[in-house]
């Protein structure tokens, strides 16, 4: 028996993992206690990672559909075939014929950049990834108010006061967003012991909202009221830190100031359903802590207002002086500076075709793919390529995504399973899953809270022949003849390192995301490969320092109002506050420890703790309704509607109903053409694409009006 020391990659937390192999197989996963940072707050999904590898329904080498079965094929017709039809179709409608979608595990693989450099080669305009179902508005308003589109923060929990989590569920979901505090729920509580203040704001009374000092119960989608109402406290009290302040283009303060104090506590309060007195109560605590910090998750960013929530976070980080200070959010340029790299690379921002949505870093919204696939005239696309990604359950209105994948002349699916988004895949090409996988996950370099990188070593080898993701799309870049990355001579680079490392018997030489991670970490100069590697637990490699971000702004002030913000701040504020009555719930969504997204349910283990989801509804709203525990009862919105069991409980308050999303993903069973594997439903069919957020393109994931009723046949 060997013991590999590797680290999860299903989340940022990154925890450090002991794996026991024997013979190429995963016989137990355990947690690496050597690891001076992760595993005290490990989980489930860590822990049982290899049922995934071993899945019987593992897509274990390329496969082509015939008729409506598929049949395995090798790489290389795959590769032949594909690139004959897609360089087909760029010569006759042009580059953006092609669309590709990646989704969220691919941001933890250092294969991304070869994803994406596949992406530059043939120039499509049409790019999609998971970032307009996620975090999309952290990047507008980081490119607003730093002239940075990627600014990790990282939550300084160890000397935190006062921890202000809005929209989030750590308990569940660990720390995991853009910056990550690796066992940051463990260290939440143990600042919690010692006096520090953990404040939830959260329709549902969350397990972290339990264990909290104080929820507060807000009505979804309002946050950005409940901030500003803060603001007004704290611009009204001069509980503002004016060295920081002065630091600020005067007139942009002023206009937010001016917001702030002009709008109406009591109608803010009216808006986000959180009493007047406890908004002031919290703004005070917080600005007068030393080390405080205001985080907005995925319960801020998913919705139409999403940007402006977080926005109006980080303006009250700032105002109060707690921003990248001791306690605060910490940027962190970490061993390799991804933000700087990321900065050179920031695309303009542009118009997409149809919708005239604004790009956000090159992408396009999930939200308008089905209109730039249904919508005839230049552009328009016509195959897609689908990597680590289930859009059609984890982006809204999946009936009418799914109905336009089936219209594709080409989909090319790179996934471990064939998930509901993959159902009219032309060609399934085999994941690889990161306990097959070695790399430093240099993505993640600067997103985390400690100083800290750890190289996460190959546990076993994948089955068959399957080939690593990137070299799939390099091949493809190849077989295709258009310039990797969009460089000039990549192409004959890659091929002449390929024979070189042949021929000296150093396959380290080849052109590879393991080259490039050397390079980059010599580059960097913060420590060496060799360091690395004889760090197998992990590296600590400096302290945590504070305030680098000015430096990485290269002195220029933070544009804290810019003019977009505030326009569409007021535009709310002069909208009315009544929804109106056909629609008469709200629905939000949540997580649980032992999924992930729309996979993981289909493993015995998880299928043991989880069976499918329900719709939590309130008492009240279950009396009036006659709805009884268990029943089975409709849930409606604009557009669309689903039946599933009820389940009464007093965790979300009157007008909310809570349904995991993830659910109703079937995995099927290409080679043998067995039942599919289905459990729950997917709740994003009643999540409207058309209304987004106008800067990030994010759909109200998190707060759809829908009604309720009962099911005739309960
Ligand atoms: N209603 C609602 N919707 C939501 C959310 C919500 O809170 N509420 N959350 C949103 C968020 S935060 C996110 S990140 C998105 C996720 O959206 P997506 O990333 O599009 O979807 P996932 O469900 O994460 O599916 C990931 C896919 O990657 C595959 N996969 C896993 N590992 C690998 C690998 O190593 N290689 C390859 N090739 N494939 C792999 C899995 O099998 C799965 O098919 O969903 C969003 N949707
Ligand atoms: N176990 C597990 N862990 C995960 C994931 C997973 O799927 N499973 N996914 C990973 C991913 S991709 C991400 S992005 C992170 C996300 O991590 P989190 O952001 O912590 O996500 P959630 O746990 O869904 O918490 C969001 C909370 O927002 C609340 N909410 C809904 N609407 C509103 C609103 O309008 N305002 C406020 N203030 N709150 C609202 C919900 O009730 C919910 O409790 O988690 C990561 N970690
Ligand atoms: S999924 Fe669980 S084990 Fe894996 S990194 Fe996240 S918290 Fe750790
Ligand atoms: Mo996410």
């Amino acid at each position: 028996m060997n013991t590999v020391y590797t680290t999860c990659r299903y989340c940022e937390a990154a925890c450090g993992l002991a794996v026991q192999v024997q013979n190429n197989k995963v016989e137990k996963i355990v947690a690496d206690k050597e690891n001076p940072q992760t595993w005290r707050d490990i989980c489930s999904k860590g822990l049982t990672a290899h049922e995934l590898v071993e899945h019987p329904r593992r897509i274990k080498a390329p496969m082509k559909r015939v008729g409506d079965s598929f049949v395995e094929t090798t790489y290389e017709e795959a590769i032949g075939v594909i690139a004959g039809r897609f360089n087909e179709l760029i010569a006759v409608h042009g580059a953006d014929s092609i669309g590709y979608y990646h989704g969220n595990p691919l941001g933890f693989t250092s294969g991304v950049m070869f994803s994406l450099g596949w992406v530059d080669a043939i120039g499509t305009r049409n790019r999609y990834n998971v970032g307009s179902i996620d975090q999309n508005n952290n990047h507008v308003v980081s490119n607003a108010l730093f002239d940075l589109p990627y600014v990790p923060f990282n939550p300084d929990i160890d000397r935190c006061d006062y921890l202000l989590m809005i929209g989030m569920n750590p308990a569940e979901s660990k720390f995991s967003w853009l910056g990550n505090a690796s066992d940051g729920w463990v260290r939440a509580r143990e600042r919690q012991s010692k006096g520090a203040k953990l404040v939830v704001v959260d329709p549902r009374r969350t397990r972290s909202a339990q264990q909290a000092d104080t929820h507060l119960s807000i009505k979804p989608g309002t946050d950005w009221a409940f901030i500003l109402g803060l603001l007004h406290t704290v611009f009204g009290e001069d509980l503002v830190d004016s060295a920081a302040c002065a630091a600020l283009p005067a007139a942009q303060l002023g206009s937010i100031r001016e917001i702030a104090l002009a709008a109406d506590q009591a109608s803010l309060s009216g808006r986000c359903g959180i009493d007047a007195e406890d908004i002031r109560q919290v703004a005070r605590d917080y600005a007068q802590a030393a080390g405080a910090m205001c985080l907005t998750q995925t319960g801020v960013s998913m919705h139409t207002t999403g940007t402006l929530g977080h926005w109006l976070g980080l303006v009250l980080d700032i105002v109060t002086g707690h921003l990248d200070k001791p306690g605060g959010r910490r940027f962190d340029t970490g061993y390799i500076n991804m933000t700087e790299f990321a900065a050179t690379d920031n695309q303009p921002e542009t118009a997409s075709r149809v919708r005239g949505q604004p790009t956000v870093m090159g992408n396009r919204s999930l939200a308008e793919l089905p209109d730039e696939i249904y919508t005839p005239g230049p552009s328009q696309v016509k195959a897609m390529v689908i990597q680590s990604g289930n859009p059609v359950v984890s982006g809204p209105n999946g009936q009418v995504l799914d109905s336009a994948l089936a219209e594709l002349d080409m989909l090319v699916v790179v996934d471990l399973v064939q998930r509901e988004s993959h159902r009219h895949a032309d060609w399934l090409i085999p994941g690889v899953h990161w306990l097959e996988r070695e790399e430093l996950l240099f993505n993640l370099a600067g997103g985390m809270d400690q100083p800290f990188a750890q190289y996460s070593a190959q546990a076993v080898k994948p089955p068959g022949l399957i080939q690593p993701e990137w070299r799939f799309f390099v091949d493809l870049a190849l077989a295709m003849k258009v310039p990797f990355m969009g460089k000039k001579g990549a192409n004959t680079m890659i091929r002449i390192s390929r024979v070189l490392a042949r021929l000296f018997r150093k396959p380290q030489w080849a052109f590879s995301p393991g080259l490039l991670e050397r390079l980059m970490l010599k580059g960097a100069k913060t420590f060496s490969w060799r360091q690395l590697q004889n760090s197998p637990h992990g590296l600590q490699y400096r302290d945590r320092a504070y305030g680098q971000l000015q430096a990485q702004m290269r002195g220029k002030a933070i544009q804290i109002g810019p003019e977009q913000f505030c326009t569409e701040l007021q535009r709310l504020l002069d909208k009315s506050n009544q929804p109106g009555t056909e629609y008469p719930f709200t629905l939000i969504g949540k997580r649980t420890l032992n999924m992930m997204n729309s996979w993981l349910m289909e493993l015995p283990n998880m299928q043991k703790r989880e069976q499918g989801n329900d719709c939590e509804v309130n008492p009240a709203d279950a009396h009036s309704l006659g709805i009884k525990e268990g029943a089975k009862i409709e849930v409606t919105s604009a557009v669309g509607s689903l039946s599933i069991k009820a389940r009464i409980s007093d965790r979300v308050a009157p007008g909310v109903v809570c349904i995991q999303h993830g659910w109703g993903s079937r995995v099927f069973s290409p080679v043998d053409k067995e039942e599919p594997l289905c459990f729950g439903v997917n709740v994003n069919q009643l999540v409207d694409n058309a209304a987004i957020d106008p800067f990030s393109g994010i759909p109200n994931l998190n707060s759809t009006r829908v009604k309720v009723t009962l099911c005739a046949d309960t």
